[in-house]
């Protein structure tokens, strides 16, 4: 039975969910064929019957799973005789450790360089949810969130990302040798700046490009629903 992957898109098909990204990795990684299904904000309380609140949604046969990290153990539990997410208990700590890190201080310095970039990319029918959404999580108008200069707010999100390149410096993966569910919730956060602004977030120079570029390299579904690049339109 084909598993389906319910996923964020902005007006244009472009995908920018973090999350969503990791679990297509995840799925990637575990050579498991999938269905995407595109929803808009709006739409993601009619997944699957009813009662989501977040993308994504995993529908894997009469299983439904929502939440990144859920369907990643989901995965790693029902797929045991595929290569492992984790790699034992320790990566999946680990993985765990770099999840937190990122959907924290980091995502909160990502929303500040592209929340207006979404905002204008949002569907229209999402337009009105957005604003009000984002306004009350921000505890402030998007303006007054990003009123910084874009360059400053960038310099404060590239600076959040020194333990990656800390780590990336001596091994070509957050994992070591070989990438797994760490890397995978790194590259997922990148594919989300990239997706949605226009500006470039790392510079061609910043030590985590070739390990960017090593990440798009390993899966060519990814490399190509990925509608953005920093190096091209
Ligand atoms: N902890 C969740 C977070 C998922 C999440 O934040 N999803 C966002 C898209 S990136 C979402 O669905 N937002 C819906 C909304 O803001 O209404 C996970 O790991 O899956």
């Amino acid at each position: 039975m084909t598993i389906v992957l319910h996923e964020l898109a902005l007006d244009r098909g472009i995908l920018s969910s973090p999350y969503c990204w990791t679990v297509r990795f995840a799925l990637a990684h575990k050579g498991l064929d999938y269905r995407a299904v595109p929803t808009n904000f709006t739409g993601i309380p009619s997944i699957c019957g009813g009662g989501q609140k977040m993308v994504p949604v995993l529908e894997d046969g009469a299983k439904i799973v929502a939440d990144s990290w859920a369907i990643a153990e989901h995965l790693e539990a029902a797929y045991s005789d595929r290569p492992s997410l984790f790699g034992g208990t320790l990566g999946r700590n680990y993985a765990r450790f770099v999840l937190a890190t990122c959907g924290t201080h980091v995502a909160r310095a990502g929303v500040k360089v592209v929340v207006g970039e979404v905002y204008k990319s949002v569907q229209p029918q999402d337009r009105d949810y957005y604003r009000e959404s984002r306004t009350q999580r921000l505890g402030m108008s998007i303006e007054e969130f990003t009123a910084a200069p874009a360059a400053e707010r960038i310099a404060a999100l590239r600076a959040t990302l020194e333990p990656l390149r800390a780590v990336l410096k001596d091994q070509p993966f957050l994992s070591g040798a070989a990438p797994l569910y760490a890397d995978y919730v790194a590259a997922g956060f990148l594919l989300w700046w990239r997706a949605a602004s226009p500006e470039r977030v790392f510079e061609k120079d910043d030590p985590l490009m070739p390990w960017f570029e090593r990440m798009m390299a390993l899966y060519p579904r990814i490399a190509k629903d990925s509608t953005r690049s920093w190096d091209g339109p």
